[in-house]
């Protein structure tokens, strides 16, 4: 294909967070701001693109349609081969995880910024998964920061516009486009894990009942196909199933503030048995009963407790499990109980792939509403659903039709029953002044420096406190600075981190955990239980003098 050298001139601030770079969509829009940036990973990964094919596809968001153009003309004047693209840009992150796999692509772009609100005048983002489809490593990010201080050139293919609204292949000279439908070989790779014979036997139960709420976000498509097409549950039970490109003005995360109409009708008498949500780009989930909320983290020691009896791809059992520092220790206890290896790595999924490609991790979580297993190599919201649909359908395998099911809500009374339960909650204070954010962060690691173990704080006896650094076990490669941390004797924690993947301004969250195997403090609600140490964190950050916030955004 011919190709234009067009000039440009490097772009302050693209370095990646978290989970890929995350900007203002306006800013994206902007000068050669996303093709600067695609550019730069391209050419940080060199030689190796070279013949290769890549896949293109976002949770439909405002201007991924123009992103993807853009994207698809770098990656044929960059001397890819074939690019694979979602049908209308679509691919939900899972999804795209999944199609990598299955069709060995070198990797994969996802035009996303998950969580954030999308639309004009909010969030648009961009991040690369890698060969065994998973998010970059920070040595590759790292690279592609370095790249994009010093990029000169961009490689345009001069090709026309692709009509995206369409599977089929379209070639130019040696460049294919390859528009796919961007749910088919995601469900292929959930057919291989769970059993969907059994799950639409209890589906389609009479008195069994579920609600999934996609936010108007990508998940829409992908839970009519599933959940309605293949399992048989009822058109009504998906809400907000058309995928919009602003989410319909909602802020798509799936916790009990935004996903706010679900909790209602989960507490109402019109609540389902199974209650979900999935965010922007269909990687998180929420996990509801009636009237009751399953914290992630205690979410992905159920799942892990109950995989080997409930999921076909487990049967042989996990090979391990791992959890981000800040997710709570539920799934340490099952790790004890079961034998299994355990990892503690740092927040944000990229951590995981390592360990899963040594076969040492079947399954993992984060608290932050992330679930998932060794299937893929992202987080997975409607694997984490279809989890759950497994369990619910495994117990009441022997209970007849009128019986007492057993409800969301006595799983997890039988999970803290055997293992006690970790209370956990976390507090997010969103748009603080990024100065201040940093001085209470300061202030919080003059504590730590400060704190010898035997330090009291309030009833709390201080065990050992750090900022969180890991060595990854495969590669060595250390990341540093990953959360400030207090843990106490009693094995009660406190963690302050300041978010990765805003746009603007600093998001501080607040971690609190503790734990009880006290049989009459079991079901308590987790902020009563959580009082006393929610004040010493408080307390000993400062963090409404430093931040002027006297309550956070959300709560979980
Ligand atoms: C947040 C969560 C983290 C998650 C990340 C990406 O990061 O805390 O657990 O992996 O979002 O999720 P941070 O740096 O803001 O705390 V998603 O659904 O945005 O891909
Ligand atoms: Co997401």
């Amino acid at each position: 294909v011919p190709v234009k050298e067009v000039p440009t001139k490097p772009i302050d601030g693209q370095k990646t967070g978290t989970s890929g770079l995350r900007k203002k969509t306006k800013v994206f829009m902007s000068d050669n701001y996303l093709a600067n940036w695609v550019q730069s990973l391209f050419n940080a990964l060199g030689d190796e693109v070279a013949g290769q094919s890549l896949a293109l596809g976002g949770d439909g968001r405002y201007f991924g349609k123009e992103a993807a153009q853009i994207i698809v003309k770098l990656a044929a004047g960059n001397g890819f081969k074939k690019i694979y693209v979602g049908k209308d840009a679509i691919m939900a992150t899972p999804a795209m995880s999944a199609f990598i796999r299955r069709r060995k692509a070198y990797g994969g772009l996802i035009m996303s910024a998950s969580h954030n609100p999308g639309g004009p005048e909010e969030d648009f983002g961009i991040k690369f998964n890698y060969t065994a489809g998973e998010p970059a490593p920070e040595k590759i990010t790292d690279k592609i920061y370095g790249e994009t201080t010093s990029i000169n050139t961009l490689q345009m293919a001069d090709i026309p516009d692709v009509d995206l609204s369409k599977v089929g292949v379209t070639t130019f000279g040696g460049f294919e486009v390859e528009v796919v439908d961007p749910i088919a070989d995601y469900l292929a790779t959930l057919k291989e894990v769970f059993d969907f014979g059994m799950l639409k036997a209890f589906v389609t139960r009479a008195d069994f009942s579920m609600v999934f709420d996609a936010m108007h976000a990508v998940t829409g498509p992908y839970a009519k196909a599933i959940f309605v097409e293949e399992l048989g549950a009822k058109p009504e039970s998906i809400k907000n199933g058309v995928a919009l490109p602003d989410f319909g003005g909602g802020h798509p995360d799936p916790n009990l503030t935004y996903a706010h109409d679900l909790v209602e009708l989960q507490w109402s008498d019109a609540g389902a048995m199974l209650g979900a949500a999935s965010d922007g780009d269909g990687d998180r989930n929420m996990i509801l009963g009636k009237k009751f909320f399953v914290s992630p983290s205690d979410s992905v020691a159920m799942i892990a407790a109950n995989a080997q009896a409930c999921i076909p791809y487990f049967k042989g059992g996990l090979k391990g499990v791992a959890r981000s520092m800040p997710t709570g220790a539920a799934l340490d206890r099952v790790a004890a109980k079961l034998g299994l290896p355990f990892f503690e790595t740092p927040t944000g999924w990229k951590f995981f792939g390592n360990l899963m490609d040594a076969g040492k991790c079947s399954v993992c979580g984060e608290e932050s509403f992330g679930t998932g297993a060794d299937h893929i190599r992202e987080k997975d919201g409607i694997f984490a659903v279809l989890c759950w649909l497994s369990i619910l359908a495994y117990k009441n395998k022997d209970v007849p039709v009128g019986g007492q099911l057993v409800t969301v809500e006595d799983v997890a009374a039988e999970f803290w029953g055997t293992y006690g339960r970790n209370f956990f909650s976390r507090y997010d204070y969103e748009a603080c002044e990024s100065a201040a954010a940093e001085k209470m962060m300061d202030h919080v690691r003059s504590v730590i420096a400060a704190s010898p173990a035997g330090t009291k704080f309030g009833a709390f006896e201080l065990a050992t406190a750090d900022d969180f650094e890991y060595t990854d076990p495969i590669d060595g490669s250390v990341a540093k600075g990953q959360g400030l941390r207090f843990v106490f004797t009693d094995g009660s924690r406190i963690i302050f981190r300041l978010s990765g993947t805003g746009s603007a301004g600093a998001t501080i969250r607040m971690y609190i955990e503790q734990y009880t195997d006290d049989k009459a403090r079991l079901k308590e609600d987790a902020q009563v239980a959580l009082k006393d140490i929610i004040k010493v964190a408080l307390d000993l950050s400062k963090l409404q003098e430093f931040t002027g916030r006297d309550k956070p955004t959300v709560i979980t």
